[in-house]
């Protein structure tokens, strides 16, 4: 049979419910219960931004960062988890009000690569190689108030330096096309890998893709999966699902758009992932109306669907699809799709 796949979130995937229009909805929860949560619900690994992991990290020296990220990586050990990746989250500090690696002032640049070299000693703390870079504030509200064609060399120069500061680390960027930038640089996976193929050492540089990010750049996200990974790029995904152009919903996998996900999954599948070792990572949220002690189930549906399409992708009739594309019949194609799908005779 095949290999199974493993599933991996994030701390901010159980969340106090809190929006930009509201207050907090739920109790936080703690970090250790967290742990214990993630494989009591059947995942294998946590993502982690670098003060997920250790608090205050500007405040600490390599050495301090690498010894408190030991320490959650025993935490960790204990539940027979590991950890995926380490973020350098940039965008919760003042300083970095107007991006990191792009901001126009010239010590806030040092300050982004000062503070993504400690989210590195983090990760060596944790055991991972994977650095993620979301580039959250790295964009413009107004076109004019930043030069674009400075701000992607600064973006290589930020990633050369990751680089440089560890022989072992590679780094998967994840694009966005918007939010909070009105206009964000590196906004697919194409832009993602063409700033890839320019680093010091273009193969530790590769990509994750998020479902509601491709969604939200007007993409397909399979096509888009299937662009990293016919090139060897796709480091790490984060499945979720977005209700078209609208704020970054983190909706559970598959809820608005179960075709989009059965073909995410199909190109997953037919490219061998699960083979390949990667995380199937959800970034997905619960509904700020979904109420404390019920707060889990985003994560446990996107996981029960994930799994769910992997059989439906599986047992779906290759005899047929491979006649109607010769018979160039797309009309029945779709319709068989949509008819295993629904569980139609
Ligand atoms: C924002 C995101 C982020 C990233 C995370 C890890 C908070 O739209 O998707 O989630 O996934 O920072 O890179
Ligand atoms: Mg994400």
């Amino acid at each position: 049979m095949t290999t199974a796949y493993r599933f991996s979130f994030g701390p901010w995937n159980i969340h106090t419910g809190a929006d930009p229009f509201g207050p907090e909805v739920r109790p936080a929860i703690a970090f250790g219960r967290k742990v214990k949560l993630c494989r009591e619900l059947g995942f294998q690994a946590m993502q982690f931004h670098d003060d997920d992991a250790v608090p205050e990290p500007e405040k600490k020296t390599p050495a301090q960062l690498e010894k408190a990220a030991v320490e959650v990586r025993k935490i960790l050990e204990a539940e027979g988890l590991a950890a995926e990746f380490v973020a350098p989250r940039l965008w919760e500090n003042p300083l970095g009000i107007d991006g990191g690696y792009t901001a126009n002032d010239p010590a806030v640049r040092h300050w982004a690569i000062e503070r993504s070299k400690k989210a590195i000693d983090i990760a060596r703390g944790l055991g991972t190689k994977l650095m993620v870079l979301w580039l959250a504030r790295e964009g413009t509200y107004i076109r004019e108030s930043k030069n674009a064609l400075d701000s992607h060399k600064y973006l290589l120069a930020a990633i050369n330096a990751m680089l440089e500061y560890d022989k072992e680390i590679e780094i998967a960027i994840e694009p966005k096309p918007n939010e909070p930038t009105d206009h964000a640089y590196i906004p697919t996976i194409g832009h993602a890998l063409a700033l890839a193929s320019q680093a010091a050492d273009p193969s530790r540089v590769g990509g994750l893709i998020e479902t509601a990010h491709a969604l939200l750049a007007g993409l397909d996200p399979s096509d888009e999966m299937a662009f990293a990974l016919s090139l060897g790029k796709l480091w790490s995904v984060h499945l979720n699902d977005q209700n078209g152009l609208k704020f970054d919903e983190d909706k559970s996998f598959g809820m608005a758009n179960l075709r989009a996900a059965y073909n995410q999954v199909r190109i997953l599948e037919l490219a061998g992932y699960a083979e390949s070792g990667r995380y199937i990572g959800l970034d997905v949220k619960a509904l700020r109306t979904q109420k404390a002690g019920a707060d889990l189930r985003h994560l446990t549906n996107s996981r029960q669907l994930f799994l769910a399409l992997v059989e439906k992708v599986r047992t779906f009739d290759r005899k047929l699809e491979q006649q109607c594309v010769a018979d160039r019949d797309y009309e029945a194609l779709e319709m068989a799709v949509i008819a295993h799908l629904m569980g139609l005779k």
